[in-house]
């Protein structure tokens, strides 16, 4: 017996013939984390980092609308009066650019606010579900799986930011919930590259513990 490799992915994510059962998940494209002045930036983050996957979710989000498959787009954001926010996040950070304070795209991670906009590049169009969330996962404190089986929802293809926090919290969340998960690795992004990297390689191992990884080329091929 030599050491498992951790490259090792036998699970595969087939396609369901039912095109309405896979949704593309766009997490967390908004400015706050895209552009300077944000949240991101206020931990002391590049924000340049995440840029280069903007075109590959407008490309993904291309195709899905061709062929009117379910898109959802989340936000992560606070309610203005704070009250879904555990105190323990909100002390988190340096004086003066903790969630809910004021910066220079209005309060820091507040649902509404300028900076809780989705990049316009990868705006959502009418019918798309945008949905607000309080937590890093999408599925905790939001009506997303109820959302996603009304609508047939089996399989989920994730994209957007951050890699190793929402969106691998979120398909963890997915994967518990019942869902065929597949990130795509060249639509997602970190501000530490070697996050990411351990991210994808956690994901896959152990026969695709949490789900699949595939690039964008693969999915848009195999759809
Ligand atoms: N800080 C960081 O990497 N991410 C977040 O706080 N939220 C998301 O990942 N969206």
């Amino acid at each position: 017996m030599g050491t498992p490799s951790i490259d090792a992915q036998p699970y595969r994510f087939a396609l369901p013939p039912d095109r309405g059962a896979v949704a593309l998940l766009v997490i967390d494209m908004q400015r706050d984390f895209l552009e300077t002045g944000g949240f991101g930036a206020a931990l002391g983050n590049d924000v340049a980092t995440l840029k280069p996957v903007v075109p590959v979710i407008a490309r993904l989000l291309t195709l899905f609308r061709q062929q009117e498959r379910p898109i959802v787009h989340t936000k992560e954001g606070h309610l203005p009066d704070l009250s879904d926010c555990p105190p323990v996040k909100r002390k988190r950070g340096r004086e003066g650019t903790r969630i809910g304070d004021s910066g220079p795209m209005g309060r820091i991670l507040v649902l509404g606010e300028p900076g809780n906009e989705i990049i316009d590049e990868l705006k959502p169009h009418p019918g798309e579900l945008v949905l607000g969330k309080p937590g890093k996962g999408a599925f905790y404190a939001t009506a997303l799986h109820e959302m996603l089986r009304a609508r047939g929802v089996t399989h989920l293809v994730l994209t957007g930011v951050t890699t190793e926090v929402c969106v691998q919290t979120t398909m963890r969340e997915a994967n518990d919930r019942g869902y065929e998960c597949l990130l795509v690795e060249d639509a997602t992004a970190s501000y530490f590259p070697e996050f990411k990297a351990a991210t994808l390689a956690m994901v896959r191992a152990q026969g695709g513990i949490v789900g699949a990884t595939a690039t964008s080329a693969a999915v848009l091929e195999a759809l």
